[in-house]
């Protein structure tokens, strides 16, 4: 029999964490035992796994005893403090906040695009899961970088707000019941409306007038893909959407490539569905991407204002490939590896 693996998930309770013990499941990955971590505020809840209820249990220093593999989603904060304390009792983490994605020591890994980099855990005992924006770009830029060389992105999101966690999810239906009943909505997620709105506006505001999301989606492209000369410029927006963050990328390659080349390239690339037949009304949408794995492009065409340029829009569940799924799958290339 193949090995078992004892598993921590860490904000077990939030709707990434959740979403991680579905993907064991759903993935089988060999789970020996399951370890489900989350604050005080989450004492007491049970979660299910494979038909059996799991009791969580409120993090602390001694929480990951005997774990090999940890799954963190509850925060920058709590992945700063409690990932190399986890390290430290000998688990290897995969962690889906931003603390530790431009550490240069610790691996930054989309399966599809730098499998290889996973190698690298044994510096810190910490790999981390990118930001949801940018894998799903990633899984599309890389097979066609490979064929003709990207010299430049310029991208448009229009983000879920599951993004922002379950809370998010709530105020969006809250307002919009609110609307419906014509009373005033009440916002205290997001700094404005989000239903029946959006906001440019995800994350902090930087001083060079960038977002950190969008700094995100600039930097931590040219870390997975391992080339500092491609240029990315990225707008990020937050839709009224629950799943499924959905993007408008404009490409600049070295070589030139027609829309039928990229059709080519992308049907033949791991991770990605093509639904691109316009003709008949078929594009992504993210009521389509919700709820699978796939990177879902359409709408491939060549840029009518420049030589060697091509647009297209794609769309991924955010809390599946984006976050759950991604961090399973490097934890599935763990125990294929290194474990
Ligand atoms: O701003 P930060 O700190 O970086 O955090 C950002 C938030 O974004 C989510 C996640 O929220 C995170 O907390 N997130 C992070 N990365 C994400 C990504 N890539 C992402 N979302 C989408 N994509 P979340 O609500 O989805 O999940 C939070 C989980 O983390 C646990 N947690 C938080 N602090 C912790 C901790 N665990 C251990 N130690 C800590 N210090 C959290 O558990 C949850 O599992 P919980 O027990 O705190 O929350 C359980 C439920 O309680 C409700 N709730 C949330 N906040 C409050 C609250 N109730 C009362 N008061 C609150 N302030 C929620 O319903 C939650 O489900
Ligand atoms: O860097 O939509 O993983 O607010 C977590 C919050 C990505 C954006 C990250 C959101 C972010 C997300």
């Amino acid at each position: 029999m193949s090995k078992l693996y004892k598993v921590a998930v860490c904000g077990a309770t939030g709707a990434v964490g959740n979403q991680m013990i579905q993907c064991l499941e759903q993935r089988d990955f060999p789970v020996g035992e399951l370890r489900l971590l989350a604050s005080e505020r989450s004492k007491g809840k049970k979660l299910t796994y494979k038909g059996e209820q799991i009791p969580v249990q409120v993090l602390d220093n001694g929480s990951f005893q005997g774990i090999d593999i940890a799954l963190f989603s509850a925060g920058g904060g709590t992945s700063q403090d409690f990932a190399p304390v986890a390290a430290e009792s000998g688990a290897v983490v995969v962690d889906n906040s931003s603390a530790w994605r431009m550490d240069p020591e610790v691996p930054l890994v989309v399966p599809e695009v730098n499998p290889g980099a996973v190698a690298g855990y044994t510096t810190k005992g910490i790999i981390a899961n990118p930001n949801c924006s940018t894998i799903q770009m990633v899984v599309v830029l890389e097979p066609i970088h490979r064929a003709a060389g990207i010299e430049r992105v310029v991208v448009s999101t229009y983000q879920a707000v599951s993004g922002t966690g379950q809370k998010a999810i709530v105020e969006l239906e809250n307002q919009l019941k609110a609307l419906h009943e014509g009373r005033e909505p009440e916002a205290k997620v997001y700094p404005q409306q989000i239903a029946w709105n959006l906001l440019p506006h995800i994350d902090v505001f930087k001083d060079n007038g960038y977002t950190k999301e969008e700094m995100k989606m600039v930097l931590e492209t040219q870390k997975i893909m391992a080339d500092d000369s491609i240029q990315v410029s990225a707008t990020c927006v937050r839709v009224p959407v629950r799943y499924g963050h959905s993007e408008a990328v404009n490409l600049q390659t070295r070589d030139k490539l027609s829309a039928g080349d990229v059709r080519e390239i992308l049907s033949k690339a791991p991770g990605i569905k093509l639904v691109d037949d316009p003709a008949n009304l078929v594009y992504p949408t993210p009521l389509m991407a919700a709820g699978q794995d796939l990177t879902m492009v359409g709408r491939i065409r060549e840029d009518i204002s420049q030589e060697r340029g091509i647009d297209l829009f794609l769309v991924a569940d955010n809390i599946r490939k984006g976050a759950a799924t991604n961090a399973v799958q490097i934890a599935e290339l763990l125990a294929e590896k290194y474990l």
